[in-house]
C-alpha cells in the first residue's frame, strides 16, 4: 500500500471517532510493516486515553519494526495527559513517518523535526488538504481562532422555502436526508437553535437512529434567545443536557460556547440571519428537496444584503445526492 492509500485509511479511522475526542483532535493512524502492508490501525480515544499512533502501534506489535507510521496529524512530542507519540514511534522501531498536517498546538508541535533529528524518514503534507478540510477542519479552526467552528444546517425546497404558506413543513427533505442530519448531530459538540424554533417546532434536538432510538453520543443542546421557553419544551427533556443562553447576540453565544469545537446551528431563519450578518458561520450545509413551495416562509431572513454588490459569496466545497435530495456544502470564499 502506498502512502496516499494508507492516509485514506487513516482518514477513515479518524472519521470513526469524530465527535468523541473533543477538545482533542480526531486523529487516525496506520502502521505499515516493512513490506508496506497494513499492520495496525488506530484512532484517538476520548481525552486521557491513548493517541491514535499508540493504538495503531499496539495492534501492529513486532510488525512495526522497520515499518512506516502514517498519521493525519503530526505526532506529538509533549507529555500531556499521555506520553509523547514520538517516543512510542521510536521505541516501536518504525523507520519512517508520514503525516498530513502539522500540529498547530504549540505545546504538542515539533514532533516531526524531533523524529527527523533521530534519523527517521519523515514526509509531511500527505493528503493535507483532504485532512484539513475533512476530519480535522473543526479542530484546526478552534486552534487557529480560539473559537468553535460553526456549521449552519438547513433544509429547503428548491425555491428556498422552509415551510409552506400555512407553516406546515413536514417533510421537505427525505428520510435519508434527515438520517444524515441525525448522524451529524451525533458527532457534533453542540446543536443550537433559537427560541423561535422551540416555540414553532418544539424539536427534541437529539441524535436519533433510523428506528427512533437515541444514538450513543448526544450533543449538548443549546437554546439561544431572550424569550422564556416553556418548561414543557421537548428540548428540556432528559435525553441529553441542555444549555439556555439568554442572548441573541451571536458573538455572546460564541463566547458562551468557547469550550466547544464543533457547533451545529439548526436555525431558525432569524438566528441564522444574525449569525451570517455577524460573520461567525464557517460552513453551510443546505439540504434541498425536489419540491416547490413558493410563499413567504424562507429559510433565512435578513442577511444584511441590500444590493447584489454586497451579496455574501460562498464556495461549494461538495455537492452530493442523498436519496432524492441534494446536499450542498459551502465554505467562505
Ligand atoms: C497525536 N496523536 O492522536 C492526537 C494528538 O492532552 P493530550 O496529552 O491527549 O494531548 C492533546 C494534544 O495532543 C492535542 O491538543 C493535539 O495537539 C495533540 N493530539 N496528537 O500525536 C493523536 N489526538
Ligand atoms: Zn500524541
Amino acid at each position: 500500500m502506498n502512502l496516499e492509500a494508507a492516509m485514506r485509511l487513516a482518514i477513515e479511522q479518524s472519521e470513526r471517532v469524530k465527535g468523541a475526542t473533543y477538545p482533542n483532535p480526531p486523529v487516525g493512524a496506520v502502521i505499515l510493516d516493512s513490506d508496506n502492508d497494513v499492520a495496525g490501525v488506530g484512532a484517538t480515544e476520548p481525552p486521557g486515553g491513548p493517541h491514535a499512533e499508540v493504538l495503531a502501534l499496539r495492534r501492529a506489535g513486532e510488525r512495526a519494526v522497520g515499518g512506516t507510521a502514517v498519521v493525519t496529524l503530526e505526532p506529538c512530542k509533549h507529555h500531556g495527559r499521555t506520553p509523547p507519540c514520538v517516543d512510542a514511534l521510536v521505541a516501536a522501531g518504525v523507520s519512517a513517518v508520514a503525516y498530513a498536517v502539522a500540529d498547530p498546538n504549540p505545546v504538542a508541535a515539533g514532533g516531526a523535526s524531533r523524529l527527523a533529528d533521530i534519523g527517521l524518514d519523515v514526509t509531511a503534507g500527505v493528503l493535507a488538504d483532504d485532512v484539513a478540510s475533512g476530519p480535522l477542519r473543526e479542530w484546526l479552526h478552534k486552534q487557529r481562532t480560539g473559537q468553535p467552528h460553526v456549521t449552519w444546517k438547513f433544509a429547503t425546497s428548491v425555491d428556498g422555502r422552509s415551510a409552506a404558506a400555512d407553516g406546515s413543513s413536514q417533510w421537505i427533505t427525505s428520510e435519508a436526508a434527515r438520517a444524515d442530519v441525525h448522524r451529524r448531530r451525533a458527532v457534533a459538540d453542540a446543536v443550537l437553535v433559537g427560541t423561535g424554533t422551540v416555540f414553532v417546532d418544539d424539536p427534541l434536538l437529539t441524535a436519533r437512529l433510523p428506528d427512533g432510538t437515541l444514538a450513543e453520543r448526544q450533543p449538548l443542546r443549546v437554546v439561544v434567545g431572550e424569550r422564556e421557553i416553556s418548561s414543557e419544551a421537548k428540548v428540556l427533556n432528559d435525553d441529553s443536557r441542555t444549555m439556555v443562553i439568554r442572548t441573541r447576540d451571536p458573538h455572546e453565544v460564541i463566547k458562551a460556547l468557547s469550550d466547544r469545537t464543533d457547533v451545529l446551528l439548526e436555525g431558525g431563519p432569524t438566528l441564522a440571519g444574525a449569525f451570517l450578518r455577524a460573520g461567525v458561520i464557517n460552513r453551510i450545509l443546505a439540504y434541498i428537496g425536489p419540491i416547490l413551495l413558493g410563499g413567504p416562509i424562507t429559510a433565512i431572513d435578513d442577511v444584511g444584503v441590500l444590493s447584489i454588490a454586497h451579496a455574501q459569496r460562498w464556495r461549494f466545497d461538495s455537492v452530493e445526492s442523498i436519496g432524492p435530495d441534494v446536499l450542498l456544502s459551502l465554505v467562505p470564499n
